[in-house]
């Protein structure tokens, strides 16, 4: 029967297409003149999951033998976007696929379209987690992903009068082809009741939690698969289900409807995935959440240990096990009483083991998004995780009482409940506590982290922190989003690259060879007409592929601003109105991105800036040289057509607010130029191009801190700038409103009054950089070189390389080639 494998999974093209022409038959049971374009997709899809099983069972076979040391990243959200085309490219037959399905007058792109991406996440968080991923199989690194099925992702945007408005993102509608269920697996969750004391064999006092509920946990297993390599790693999510399809102590009470509703209760757990950027502290299902997720992990790396029958004692042998943020942070309190109360070790050994596993990550310096839980929730939810918590607190504190005499307010800092007023359970702290390294995501972020928001942690222990600043799989951003460019690089430097993005370098020899800037450029031409085209079809407006493509996709948020880049606009257009013959490089300014539903000044920066295309578009005084257009639904799928067609990239949030971005990296990349701030990864990306190659503006982050210090009146900075007067006054007319002047006046109201972003200090600047923006784009030939040099100096940035860094600096984690089983 070995023949019968090797056919299944061979990657010859007469397999190719004898597989997916069987697929179609025996999986979608449709003969071809029958079958719509999903079941082709699905066919394909079949027909690349076979090749990867058995890929995937010689991972598993390689690590079980060798007990090798794994990695477990912990996150709430893992935003993947579609598997097929990546799971080609890592497979190495993109190209053979393609003349399978074109042979059968079928377009590939036009199948891998009909996917359905798990947007299992809000933005940035997520989408690191997918990136890190994809490097841990290309690195050849053991690794789990563990996270949540969510049967509803993100939410989908549309706009209705330029207002967004959310539907539900049902991903799993038409089957997920890429997962197995492994019901086998499934553990047990308990929540809320009570705990008991009571003495074992040994006379021991020990503690029993006698919940009030359970919920089973379900493993859905995705495999991730490195490029070129055999490696085939494991994406594990869990899903919540009731344990008995009735609970039959009520049911017997003649409580039917109540027994169903108890049923219905526990699946809500993975139901939904909820939008950040909102206040959490009374969110008791998003705790549920967290620990659902949290401890079906955690029991699950115990069974591992158990099969590969290694001692409970060594489970930081065993497992690096990282947080993405404090939302798995529950995990130090549940691994304790899962060591302590069930496997039955000592305090002390259970304490030792939890910190030698644990390495957290902090995303984010916005204050109001740093996790805490109110303790009557907290309490309610996981009355036993709360005593574990009080007794690593006293414990944590002791220690810091000896190394602080006397400094209560900073006891009062680092305890792990905040007392002042309603009391809170502080997540970032017992991630910091029960962590041996804490690491921020770029250098500004991590020198803030260690000066503010965790200061008092580092002083206690300085050695623990570290800098990972964030990086992007190539293999997603430029090999699948960018065929050309993936081309053109291949054709100069040989393919090595995808693995080693450090060869990118080998490019910089060639900006003085005409015949390479003139492909580059035809490259950058092809991206923009096809972006044009999307856009044309969908937002029935023409667009110029000739004009600058100046983007700005991100989740909206005012740290952000983007309302900065509509004010640039507005004041583009005001010189237009004043002189409409005014010399002008045509621009076209595209922005995408999700407003939490909750925040309403977010999702009234998206009508603004629709508002302002409403007019700008269709006035015949701007003779097309501005166009506004605002994509909806910003996704990783959408990301792929936009990244490649950029010219000009904007990372404009007000410096010490973003934490690294990746969006600066994807875009840079794909050989587009920033315009950006001294914020997150935008300075180390201005390093390795160049002060000559960046388009920096704005206050520094210290400067931001002064001017916060001495009182900032945006007033003034309204009073001094008459451009800025004009553009602040055009809105706040209600111009782009039809007159109605009460539409923007709650944004207009929050700049000129507290403006605590600081659009309005930093405007003249960002205007004075956009007029150099365009003054080089006169220049083709000097924009092409800039841009080449852009892309081949952004090697520091692949995903690989932050991969490396956690693995030998916090995670000691080494690779495991794995060998392909026949
Ligand atoms: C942000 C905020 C902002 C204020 C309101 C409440 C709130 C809640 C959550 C968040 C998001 C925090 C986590 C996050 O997504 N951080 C992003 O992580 C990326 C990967 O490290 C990084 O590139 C982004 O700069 C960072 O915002």
């Amino acid at each position: 029967e070995r023949r019968g494998i090797s056919e299944r999974a061979s990657l010859d093209k007469r397999a190719l297409r004898r597989s997916f022409l069987d697929n179609l038959l025996y999986v979608q049971g449709k003969f071809p003149r029958l079958a719509t374009k999903n079941d082709y997709y699905l066919a394909l899809a079949h027909t690349v999951r076979d090749r990867l099983m058995q890929r995937w069972i010689s991972t598993a076979a390689a690590y079980t033998t060798q007990c090798s040391r794994t990695v477990c990243y912990l996150s709430a959200e893992f935003l993947m976007g579609p598997h097929l085309g990546n799971n080609l490219i890592n497979l190495g037959i993109y190209d053979v696929a393609a003349e399978v399905v074109g042979e059968l007058g079928l377009d590939l792109e036009d199948l891998l379209y009909q996917e359905e991406e798990p947007g299992l996440g809000n933005g940035g968080l997520g989408r690191l987690a997918a990136c890190f991923i994809d490097s841990l199989a290309t690195l050849e690194v053991p690794a789990l992903g563990y996270g949540i099925r969510y049967e509803y992702g993100i939410f989908h945007q549309t706009l209705s009068d330029g207002w967004q408005v959310e539907k539900t993102d049902k991903w799993l509608r038409f089957g997920n082809p890429w997962e197995l269920a492994r019901p086998e697996w499934a553990v047990e969750i308990k929540f809320g009741g009570h705990t008991e004391q009571y003495t074992d064999e040994h006379q021991r006092l020990r503690v029993r939690w006698v919940a009030a509920r359970i919920v089973n946990g379900v493993p859905y297993d995705t495999p991730i698969l490195g490029y070129h390599v055999n490696t085939a790693n494991t994406l594990r999510l869990w899903k919540a289900e009731a344990p008995e399809s009735f609970d039959f102590g009520q049911f017997n009470r003649g409580d039917y409807a109540g027994a169903v509703t108890q049923k219905i209760v526990s699946e809500n757990l993975s139901k939904v995935l909820y939008p950040n950027d909102e206040q959490e502290a009374g969110k008791e299902l998003r705790l549920q959440q967290q620990f659902f997720f949290v401890s079906c992990s955690l029991q699950d790396m115990l069974r591992i240990l158990q099969i590969q029958r290694i001692p409970v004692e060594k489970f930081h042998e065993k497992f690096a096990v990282q947080l993405n943020d404090t939302h798995p942070s529950i995990g130090v309190a549940e691994l304790m009483r899962l060591l302590v109360d069930e496997q039955l070790l000592a305090w002390d050994t259970a304490w030792d083991i939890t910190c030698k596993s644990f390495g957290y990550t902090n995303h984010t310096l916005m204050p109001e998004a740093l996790e805490r839980w109110s303790l009557p929730l907290f309490q309610r939810v996981l009355p036993r995780h709360l005593e574990i918590i009080y007794e690593i607190n006293a414990r944590f504190l002791d220690q810091v009482r000896i190394r602080f005499f006397g400094d209560e307010a900073r006891i009062a800092r680092l305890s792990l409940i905040e007392e002042q007023g309603p009391r809170y359970v502080r997540m970032a702290n017992l991630a910091c506590v029960g962590s041996h390294a804490i690491n921020g995501v770029a250098d500004l972020h991590t020198e803030l982290l260690k000066q503010d928001v965790l200061k008092d942690f580092y002083e206690l222990c300085p050695e623990k922190f570290s800098n990972k600043t964030n990086g992007v799989t190539p293999r997603r951003w430029i090999v699948l989003a960018n065929p050309r460019l993936t081309s053109l690089i291949t054709e100069t430097l040989g393919d090595g690259w995808i693995r080693d993005l450090d060869l990118l370098r080998g490019l910089e020899s060639h900006i003085d060879d005409a015949a390479f800037v003139q492909r580059w450029q035809a490259v950058k031409r092809a991206n923009k007409a096809d972006l044009a085209t999307h856009i044309e079809r969908r937002l029935q407006i023409s667009i110029d592929p000739d004009s600058l493509f100046d983007v700005q996709v991100k989740r909206i948020h005012e740290y952000k601003r983007q309302h900065l880049a509509a004010l640039h606009i507005v004041a583009l257009y005001c010189r237009i109105k004043a002189n409409p013959n005014i010399e002008m490089v045509p621009r076209t300014f595209i922005f995408g991105g999700k407003a939490a539903p909750g925040y309403h000044m977010a999702k009234l920066m998206i009508k603004l800036i629709t508002a302002i295309g409403d007019v700008v578009n269709f006035d015949p005084d701007v003779r097309g040289r501005l166009k506004v257009a605002f994509l909806p639904n910003f996704s990783v799928t959408n990301g792929q057509r936009i990244y490649p067609a950029a010219d000009l990239s904007e990372q404009i949030s007000t410096a010490g607010k973003e934490a690294s971005g990746t969006g600066n990296m994807k875009f840079q990349m794909n050989g587009a130029l920033t315009i950006g701030t001294m914020d997150g990864a935008n300075i180390e990306i201005m390093e390795e191009v160049g002060k000559e190659n960046f388009f920096q503006f704005g206050l520094l982050t210290p400067e931001v801190y002064a001017w916060q210090a001495r009182g900032y009146r945006p007033q003034e900075c309204y009073e001094r700038s008459p451009a800025l007067r004009e553009v602040i006054d055009l809105i706040g007319s209600g111009y782009f409103a039809r007159g109605d002047s009460s539409v923007f006046k709650p944004l207009i109201d929050v700049l000129l009054r507290y403006d605590p972003y600081f659009l309005l200090a930093d405007f003249d600047s960002y205007v004075a950089c956009q007029d150099e923006v365009s003054a080089v784009y006169k220049d083709k030939h000097r924009w092409a070189r800039m841009a080449i040099l852009n892309s081949a100096r952004s090697g520091k940035f692949s995903s690989d390389r932050t991969i490396r860094q956690y693995c030998s600096e916090i995670w000691n984690v080494d690779k495991v080639p794995v060998r392909l089983l026949s």
